[in-house]
């Protein structure tokens, strides 16, 4: 299969044939001239040939369409540069040992979903006993002191709790992002934190669904972790950021 990687383009049937599939909803009432608007809409998104594939009422006024069509577009894939977390990645034991070996101390972790934000599963994900996808989360390892403070958490008490616990890692969970909520809720601790003049006494971690690497160095976290994250992925990062700022001191 001989791929041009400067001009890459959806997959269907055939390679290049650019099929893709998008689904979206419109304030309009269920009908014929509501097909015609998302056909026309997705023509204007840059689809060649789009077809309704699937319609559905929602009721008072809005239509649930699925469109299938042809993309026009490419991108060069050979130009691309992502910001992303660069160390190793370990297993359980590998973290563990390496705890033991290049920190010599238990490692400890606080851990919140904050500002208004209830979802919980995330951070659980993470940290849980129990783990998530085979992986178990950071309260079994035995060389990390993992505290997670639940959901709902206010900025200021995580940063309380911290300095209690005397933290060397913070885990912050955004999932909620209407009106761009996490932005404003991760910078706001990023601020108390410059304020207080506490921002290098802990390694500053978030996550979610809608978070990037890319977006949390922006908004001035040492890093970012976005869906599907396991704990080693996130424990590996940081037992070596901090053994990389041990040796500095
Ligand atoms: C379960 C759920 C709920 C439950 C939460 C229960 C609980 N205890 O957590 C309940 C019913 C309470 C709920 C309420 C609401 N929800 Co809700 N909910 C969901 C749902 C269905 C699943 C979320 C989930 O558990 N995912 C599974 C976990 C494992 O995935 P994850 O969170 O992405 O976490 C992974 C990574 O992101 C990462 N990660 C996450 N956090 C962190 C943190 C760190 C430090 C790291 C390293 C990694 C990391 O690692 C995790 C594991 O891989 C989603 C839709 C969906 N399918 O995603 C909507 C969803 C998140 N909810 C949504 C909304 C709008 C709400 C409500 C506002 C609804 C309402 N109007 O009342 C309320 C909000 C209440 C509040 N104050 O926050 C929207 C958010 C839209 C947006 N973009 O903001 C979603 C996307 C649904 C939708 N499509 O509209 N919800």
């Amino acid at each position: 299969m001989n791929v041009d990687f400067t001009r890459v383009k959806p997959y269907g049937d055939t390679l290049n044939d650019g099929m893709v599939q998008l689904s979206f909803t419109l304030p309009v009432p269920y009908g014929e001239e509501a097909r015609e608007a998302a056909r026309q809409l997705a023509a204007k998104m840059g689809m060649d040939e789009p077809q309704v594939y699937h319609m559905k009422d929602l009721g008072e006024g809005f239509s649930f369409f699925i469109v299938y069509g042809k993309c026009q577009h490419t991108v060069d894939y050979t130009q691309i540069r992502v910001p992303k977390v660069e160390s190793k990645v370990m297993n359980f034991y590998e973290i563990n040992q390496y705890i033991r070996e290049k920190i010599g101390r238990k490692i400890v972790v606080v851990g919140a979903c904050t500002g208004t934000d209830a979802h919980t599963v995330g951070i659980d994900a993470i940290m849980n006993m129990k783990g998530y996808h085979g992986e178990y989360g950071l309260e079994r390892y035995p060389e990390i002191d993992a505290y997670n403070l639940g959901s709902q958490v206010p900025n200021e008490e995580l940063i309380k709790k911290a300095i209690e616990l005397n933290a060397d890692v913070l885990l912050v969970s955004q999932v909620v992002t209407q009106k761009g909520v996490h932005v404003t809720n991760l910078t706001h601790l990023v601020e108390l934190l410059e304020v207080e003049g506490l921002r290098d006494r802990f390694i500053l971690i978030c996550g979610g669904p809608r978070i990037s690497h890319e977006l949390a160095l922006e908004l001035g976290f040492d890093a970012g972790f976005g869906p599907g994250s396991l704990a080693p992925q996130v424990a590996s990062y940081f037992v070596q950021e901090i053994a990389k700022r041990e040796q500095k001191k």
